[in-house]
């Protein structure tokens, strides 16, 4: 259902009004819509430039929309094309050398040591491709006449992308969604005034790919990359081929194609359906010459093409909404929903506090989350989503997987989207193949290994640089959002079948790359603590070191979820043994005494960059948790550590401070991680809500909205903890749907800082303690049950 009373039409209403009967109608209609917008975005002017466009997903396929009255742009996805092709990335020369360089790095020769890495251990080739734009979908309307009473808006809750303006008297309507049943985009356009819609249809992409009209009323795009850096290291070319398949139904009036484009003239209401396929297989990590593309495309346009507008309107809403629905979010304060959204943007950019425009954030957190990375059988989230205009996009929207890709997957089970984490879980799953030809080719080691950043086609050796790219437990770290899905969810299935073995097999990478150090530790080298430098002694500046922080951090992660994963599935004891033997040699997590800190290398080097993006020695406190409140020094030493970084300009990329969020959630501290959140709003969002590192990059507005879920509840600590994070600005509010690990779905009411009301609904039923402020009582709830707290909890 969308309700389009707007701002500009709710006025002139009341000028209208005649009777009561009215008044009440209005009064009716205004609660309604004032609810309604609570989760738009909306606009009075079309998007200027790309980074003002709405987005809109399927989890596939993504569309940018401009929203332009005469020339509109739809700017299009395919989330599987790619430039590039599969290669054996693995340096031939690091087996021979890798011990030799973790020698030289352990005996604190790190000049050496960085040297023979840059020749051995890179890889070859060095740099991934990108992920491309599949091209334009326009719309020339060639108005004649001024456009008046414009209005452009994204409906979190249908997941409905609207345009509507008039023109000489008729309104013209755009509604444009993305629908995960029907596979395809859809764009339905109407005019008021019966016979008057006019328009031509193009769609367009400047390389590797031409278009031409397949019939009076569809155009298809055939494509293949040719791609000249791979062509140039004589490893490909003429890679991905693809296509795209465009088809448009109209009531009335003419449907015909001329000059390779489609134009209708004298109708009322048209059909616009848009899909595309490449022969990527997703199963195969490689592009594959039996996949028929056009064969696809035809397929999805014909099963589309059957249904009329409406049909494919509902199919689509059945399918999002329900899941959207799942969380409902309100943070009180003022409501600000009648003020388009970049004007509140600017508001609050200027300092103005709306605690609605916080809960849109997050609401729209999620809504990007389903739009890119819907369910099962497509890929995750890369560094923009789903949405690139670009041919060479910024660190090619690649997966980087040195915090990006987990963080964009942060909220997938706390804000109850369990489906969209699939995506990730298979591919990491995927990964695994490529990821033990590195681990045998490059370390001699068994298991599974990934360094820094991968791309489609699955590479996992060192890229970039070693300086960034030595980052050998990257492995470990995608194993943290397994392990936490599971303890989510509950679902041994999952746990046996996928999460478990993929874990497994990293931690026996782990535990045949360690290597010892001259005080006896277990140490991983060489590595780095991601893209941080320190100073070395004589003054100059690495990289490159062993046992960085951030590596105890994740192989306790991993090997304590291993050893509790492994006593579930009943494991071979042996094995989880020596996981509990490596453990007990593993270097402390220290206290720098040059800055009172969580020290980040294994030495207590001095930093370069003390306000440096990453704060990688803070992994054990989010989303690890071997900083606990009970360890009290560590727990202090973590806020000094945050403290450093902000005061020496960190969190200065979306992603940083939306880290610094969660961080601040897990310290217990509402104030300051409400201050970060206004400071994701003011300097990291733009006008359409998406995140910019700059320039735009997703894992901000994932991050965001995990650490919005993370100040109003958490479950890691053996206890599910209401309101651990409530700042003042927050004071009184409501939540409905938060998930709690186990299963436990939350519901809970705040008033003047105090929870007033809360229940749990366990879908499988068991004991947890629960924590409020300093109470902390124990539950046993039945399965399906809603077990209500206010007795025990709230005295
Ligand atoms: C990480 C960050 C950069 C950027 C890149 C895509 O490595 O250090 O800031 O976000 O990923």
């Amino acid at each position: 259902m969308h309700i389009y009373f707007t701002y500009t039409r709710k006025f002139p209403l009341l000028t209208d009004m005649k009777s009561g009967f009215q008044l009440i109608c209005w009064l009716c209609l205004a609660l309604f819509n004032a609810h309604a917008q609570q989760s738009l975005l909306w606009y009075t002017k079309a998007a200027d430039k790309w980074n003002h466009a709405l987005p809109i997903g399927n989890g596939r396929m993504g569309a940018m929309i401009f929203g332009k009255a005469d020339n509109e742009v739809i700017q299009l996805n395919e989330e599987s094309l790619w430039a590039g092709n599969q290669v054996n990335d693995n340096n031939p020369g690091a087996k021979a050398r890798i011990m030799e360089i973790q020698q030289l790095i352990v005996n604190g020769d790190n000049k050496q040591a960085t040297e023979l890495s840059k020749k051995y251990l890179l890889g070859t080739p060095p740099e991934l491709r990108s992920y491309q734009t599949l091209g334009n979908l326009l719309l020339f309307f060639d108005h004649a006449g001024t456009v008046e009473q414009y209005r452009r808006s994204l409906d979190l809750e249908t997941g409905v992308v609207s345009v509507s303006y008039s023109v000489n008297g008729v309104r013209y309507t755009r509604e444009a969604f993305a629908s995960a049943p029907d596979n395809c985009i859809v764009v339905h356009i109407s005019a008021s005034k019966p016979g008057s819609l006019n328009f031509r249809l193009g769609l367009s992409r400047n390389r590797d790919a031409t278009v031409t009209a397949a019939s009076g009323s569809t155009l298809i795009m055939d494509g293949q990359i040719i791609d000249s850096v791979s062509a140039k290291a004589g490893k490909g070319g003429k890679d991905m081929k693809f296509n795209a398949l465009v088809k448009v139904m109209a009531d009335a009036g003419k449907t015909e194609a001329k000059g390779g484009e489609v134009v209708v003239t004298g109708a009322s209401t048209a059909t616009v359906i848009i899909t595309a396929a490449t022969d990527y297989n997703l199963q195969k990590l490689n592009f594959d010459r039996s996949i028929n593309s056009k064969e696809i495309c035809s397929s999805i346009i014909s099963d589309a093409a059957r249904y009329p507008y409406k049909e494919l309107l509902r199919r689509h809403e059945e399918e999002y909404s329900k899941a959207f629905a799942r969380v409902k979010l309100d943070l009180g304060g003022d409501n600000f929903s009648d003020i388009p959204t970049d004007q509140r943007m600017e508001k609050v950019r200027k300092g103005a506090i709306d605690n609605q425009l916080a809960a849109l954030y997050f609401q729209f957190g999620r809504y990007l989350l389903m739009s890119s990375s819907r369910k099962p059988g497509v890929l995750p989230a890369n560094l923009q989503g789903i949405w690139n205009n670009d041919y060479a996009a910024p660190w090619n929207a690649d997966f980087h997987t040195n915090i990006n890709l987990q963080m964009n997957y942060w909220p997938a089970d706390v804000a109850n989207l369990p489906e969209t984490f699939m995506p990730f879980a298979h591919f990491v799953d995927q990964l695994r193949v490529p990821g033990r030809q590195t681990a045998r080719e490059m370390y001699d080691a068994e298991g599974w290994t990934i360094h820094h950043c991968t791309d489609v086609f699955g590479r996992t050796g060192i890229h970039d640089g070693v300086e960034w790219g030595a980052s050998p437990l990257a492995a470990a770290w995608l194993c943290m959002n397994l392990w936490e899905h599971f303890r989510f969810t509950s679902d041994t299935a999952y746990l046996r079948n996928l999460a478990y073995p993929v874990m497994k097999e990293a931690a026996e990478f782990v535990q045949s790359f360690l290597v010892k150090d001259k005080h006896g530790y277990l140490v991983t080298a060489p590595s780095t603590s991601p893209e941080n430098s320190f100073i070395l002694p004589g003054g100059e500046r690495g990289q490159f070191t062993y046992a960085p922080t951030i590596d105890v951090e994740l192989i306790m992660s991993l090997y304590h979820g291993c050893l509790e994963a492994g006593r579930i599935l009943k494991d071979d004891p042996a094995f989880l043994k020596g996981l509990g033997m490596t453990l007990a040699q593993l270097p402390p997590i220290s206290i720098s005494k040059r800055t009172g800190g969580i020290q980040e290398w294994i030495e207590d080097y001095e930093e370069a960059e003390p306000g440096h993006r990453h704060i990688s020695h803070l992994l054990g406190l989010y989303p690890g948790e071997t900083i606990k409140p009970a360890d009290t020094l560590l727990f202090e030493a973590a806020k000094k550590t945050l403290e450093r970084r902000l005061a020496n300009g960190g969190g200065h990329t979306g992603w940083s401070r939306a880290w610094i969020i969660n961080f601040y959630a897990r310290l217990l501290d509402g104030e300051k991680a409400w201050k970060n959140v206004q400071a994701l709003l003011q300097k990291s969002t733009l006008d359409n809500l998406l995140d910019v590192h700059p320039p735009f990059q997703i894992d901000g507005n994932f991050g965001g909205t995990a650490g919005i879920a993370e100040m109003l509840l958490q479950s890691h600590n053996g206890y599910i903890e209401l309101l651990p994070a409530l700042p003042a600005a927050w004071s009184n509010g409501e939540v409905d749907g938060l998930v709690a690990r186990g299963g436990f779905t939350v519901k809970m009411k705040w008033k003047e800082g105090k929870l007033i009301d809360a229940s749990l609904l366990s879908e499988k039923g068991g004991a947890r303690k629960v924590k409020y402020h300093n109470t902390l009582i124990d539950i046993n709830a039945k399965a399906g049950q809603v077990y209500s707290l206010n007795k025990e909890l709230l005295q």
